[in-house]
């Protein structure tokens, strides 16, 4: 603040002492062993890989606090519009790596640490990943962070900073267990802002008064408050000065409830209690992932961390001393799906209750003010909170969502007169018992833009599940921003082989802030010599990947063999099932054949990773069904090099930064018109591999941007899966015969105990088979075949890899980010100078 600003006689004194961080490499080596002699309090007698990590780490945050400390008092300056980016979660990985990457220090880093007696890889290994996310929306937060730094705009992430992220999977007799994630033990990465707290205030109840000039007016009274306390990370932008902030809340007992009372009375044990219930509420990450399971402490984190990143905004905003009607001028606020909707009505209560100003008014800059982005059209995860759970918790809140329902529905009722049935569609309130608050609805309401994550996505939206909102508004507010993904973390930080190589031709780096010069590759496809390194990486990318496998399952695979690579949440709708129950029918398959038509057979290596939420016994059987299938084909000595299954253990962001470099295939097979859009088709195309895949989600515009002899689709069409649905109730149920035979395997007890899988096979066979997996099978098993045909003409299978990686430039987060700086944000880049 001002007041706490040096007069300018002094400053010069100051200037003089200004920290700069090292610059080269000596520096860097004093910079490192300073923190590990004083910050860390070890010395050369006792520096482990990890205290190196340690001093490294310091070393590089002091550099990024510099460029952070510039980027805001610019922006500062700069009186223009910021943009907040709301996000429950946040899929960080590691920080260390990335921060050298971006500074372009790692060849520093590592002439240093090794001068000092370390790898810079080693180092780098030892940092925890930030795990505070479950999966693709978590992750594309963070690949969003990245680029808003790299593309200069000013920006802020606002989150919660989970004390456990999601947990941590161990695989026991072939069962998930959850682990906790206690991340926090030594996090340099973040500032703990002891002075930037907010107190939120939770139950309670509502007053109605008169003001002096006779206006009804509302107040929220009472009830308990939680104070909420800022840790800033800093996020450094590729190849710029551009330092955001990523500010995440932390709860905490408010200063005047650590209850003093209670402990004078001694009632000493219930004081800490309530300090316990405070902390509680930033404590855990649900771990589910689409699904909505409505718990109230899920309802309190919402409110939480809206309240505290609403408050900091408008502070920040009244600082510039514009007027209200500025402020969608000077602040735009983009919601990652419905989790943070309650920013739209505290908004609007911050500015009805204690700014005073008129309801339209107030209405008309929030919805200036907000964008909202849908992830998912699957019933199951959209959410919705009971109408009396709201009551307790916010009731003041839920008064406004009553009156905002009222209004719009007003609005409906005046546009179509006379249409009961729209207005009981299109209602905030579902009519259930207990009545439901559906906050999609609430967020459409409250936004000026609504988006999906990728073509087909949003043009199911606008067709189906908000069809009606599109009737109401017109198709305007309704738009597509397909994914993408950083080309920072995922091509040149995961693989360090291809982006050199790549600049090897491209004559540098610069395509890595511009994806679309990748295309200048395909001109090299003709050269032999180029695609013999192409394959040398790949190969170098497989044995990484392979000594991993070795190192944690002790299974040894064929670097020679073809990676087949499924790693994602796992779910009935990804359709995990289909691809345990696919190698399967390949054991089968094999197990049928002459040891001469053996030989004729591609080598496999089927590689399945993710995460169960804990609670999804489903999810967690196909887990065990991995399992139980490789412990058997791994052993079997007739079935040797032929095939293989594995099961990555804990798949995570840095598990993924060793996995995407190293697939030839990787598979992205959920059931058509399910899947919003996938990243990770989009990181291993990236890398070079190829994909097999539905026509659904992104998929559809990898198809188009690399060309349809570039992958291999497979299975129904959207269009045609409720059609399909609706026949299997009604009589037309019929079992692909080759998947008859892979459930009498799994029936016969080959693979353990087979009612363990009763429950998988039966949603097949009596319960509908909702994820179509058996109308899919047969054309996923014959693509499969074309994929081996395929890789036995290794030229051409290095042709295919090289042009489609020419042809991703369109999914870099460069081109999302802009995208949505212009046709949601209206915001600008500001560059930060030296
Ligand atoms: C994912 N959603 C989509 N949700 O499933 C995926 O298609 C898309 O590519 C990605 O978002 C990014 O747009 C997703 O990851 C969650 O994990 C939620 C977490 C909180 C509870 C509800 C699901």
């Amino acid at each position: 603040s001002v007041e706490a600003s040096i007069p300018e006689p002094l400053r010069e004194a100051w200037r003089k002492y200004s920290a700069v961080g090292f610059t080269n490499k000596e520096e860097f080596e004093k910079e490192l062993v300073r923190h590990v002699e004083t910050t860390l309090a070890r010395s050369l007698y006792n520096c482990d890989d990890f205290s190196a990590y340690g001093g490294t780490a310091l070393a590089f945050r002091d550099r990024l606090i510099i460029d952070w400390n510039k980027t805001q008092q610019r922006q500062t300056f700069a009186d223009q519009k910021r943009v907040y980016y709301l996000s429950l979660e946040f899929l960080m990985g590691r920080a260390l790596d990335n921060a050298m990457l971006n500074v372009g220090m790692k060849d520093v880093a590592r002439d240093g640490l090794k001068d000092l007696g370390f790898c810079v890889e080693d180092v780098i290994d030892q940092e925890h990943d930030a795990a505070l996310g479950n999966g693709g929306l978590g992750r594309l937060a963070a690949c969003f962070l990245d680029s808003l730094a790299t593309l200069n705009y000013p920006a802020w992430g606002y989150g919660l900073r989970y004390r456990y992220g999601i947990f941590k999977q161990e695989i026991v007799n072939g069962y998930q267990v959850e682990v906790p994630d206690y991340w926090l033990d030594f996090n340099p990465w973040e500032f703990p802002r002891h002075d930037v707290t907010v107190d939120v205030q939770f139950y309670g109840w509502v007053r109605k008064y008169q003001d002096e000039n006779g206006k009804t007016c509302y107040s929220w009274q009472d009830g308990e408050l939680v104070q909420a306390v800022a840790y800033d990370v800093p996020i450094p932008g590729y190849g710029t000065k551009s330092t955001n902030n990523l500010r995440l809340w932390s709860s905490k007992a408010a200063s005047g409830e650590f209850d003093f009372q209670k402990f004078n009375a001694g009632e000493y044990e219930s004081a800490v209690a309530d300090q316990q219930r405070a902390d509680t509420i930033s404590a855990v990450l649900y771990p589910n992932d689409n699904l909505d399971r409505g718990k109230e402490l899920r309802l309190k984190q919402q409110y939480f961390w809206c309240a505290a990143s609403l408050y900091d905004i408008v502070r920040r905003f009244k600082k510039t001393k514009h007027s209200w009607k500025d402020f969608p001028d000077q602040v735009a606020i983009q919601l990652n799906d419905t989790h943070p909707t309650l920013a739209i009505v505290e908004l609007q209560r911050i500015l009805i209750d204690q700014e005073g100003l008129e309801w339209d008014e107030a209405w008309n800059i929030v919805t200036h003010t907000f964008g909202y982005t849908n992830h998912t059209v699957l019933p199951e995860a959209l959410e919705k909170w009971s109408v009396p759970l709201f009551q307790n918790l916010l009731p003041r809140h839920l008064q406004i969502i009553y009156d905002i329902n009222l209004f719009f529905l007003q609005s409906v009722e005046k546009k179509f007169p006379n249409d009961r049935d729209l207005l009981t569609r299109v209602s905030i309130i579902e009519e259930s018992h207990p009545k439901m608050v559906r906050m999609a609805y609430l967020a459409i309401i409250g936004s000026h833009k609504v988006n999906g994550v990728a073509e087909l996505h949003s043009d199911l939206l606008r067709t189906t599940l908000f069809k009606d909102f599109v009737t109401v508004y017109g198709a305007d507010k309704f738009m597509n921003v397909t994914n993408g993904v950083t080309p920072r973390r995922w091509l040149h930080q995961a693989n360090p082989r291809l982006s050199d190589l790549i600049a090897s031709r491209l004559g540098g780096y610069h395509w890595l802030t511009d994806l679309t010069l990748l295309e200048k590759l395909e001109s090299f496809v003709e050269d032999k010599a180029f695609r013999d390194e192409w394959a040398e990486v790949k190969t170098a990318n497989k044995l990484r990947l392979a000594k991993h496998i070795k190192n944690t399952t002790g299974y040894s695979v064929n670097p020679k063999a073809l990676f087949d690579i499924q790693v994602k949440r796992i779910h009935e709708y990804k359709r995990q099932q289909l691809n345990i129950f696919g190698v399967i029918h390949r054991y089968l398959t094999i197990k049928s054949l002459s040891p001469e038509e053996r030989k004729k057979l591609v080598p496999r290596v089927s590689i399945i990773g993710g995460k169960a939420a804990p609670g999804y016994w489903m999810a967690k059987s196909i887990i065990h069904l991995i399992n139980s299938v490789a412990s058997v084909v791994n052993k079997d000595e007739e079935v040797g090099d032929l095939l293989k299954v594995i099961f990555v253990e804990d798949y995570n962001v840095s598990k993924a930064e060793l996995i995407c470099p190293a697939s030839d295939i990787s598979e992205h097979i959920s059931t058509a018109g399910t899947e919003g859009s996938g990243t990770s088709n989009m990181k291993f195309v990236l890398n070079g591999g190829l994909i097999i895949g539905t026509c659904d989600g992104a998929n559809i515009e990898i198809t188009r941007e690399i060309g349809e002899q570039n992958i291999f689709l497979f299975g129904n069409l959207a269009e045609d899966v409720e059609d399909l649905r609706h026949r299997h109730f009604y009589g037309g149920f019929k079992l692909d015969p080759d998947l008859a035979k892979v459930f009498d395997t799994i029936r016969s007890g080959v693979f353990g105990d087979p009612s363990e899988f009763n429950a998988l096979i039966s949603s097949i066979t009596e319960h509908g088979d909702y994820y179509l997996v058996s109308d899919d099978f047969h054309s996923y098993i014959t693509t499969h075949s074309i994929v081996d045909e395929a890789f036995q003409n290794k030229d051409e299978w290095i042709v295919k890899s090289i042009t489609s990686v020419a042809r991703m430039g369109f999914f870099s987060t460069d081109r999302v980010i802009n995208e949505y700086a212009e046709s949601i944000w209206n915001a600008e880049p500001l560059v930060v100078k030296d």
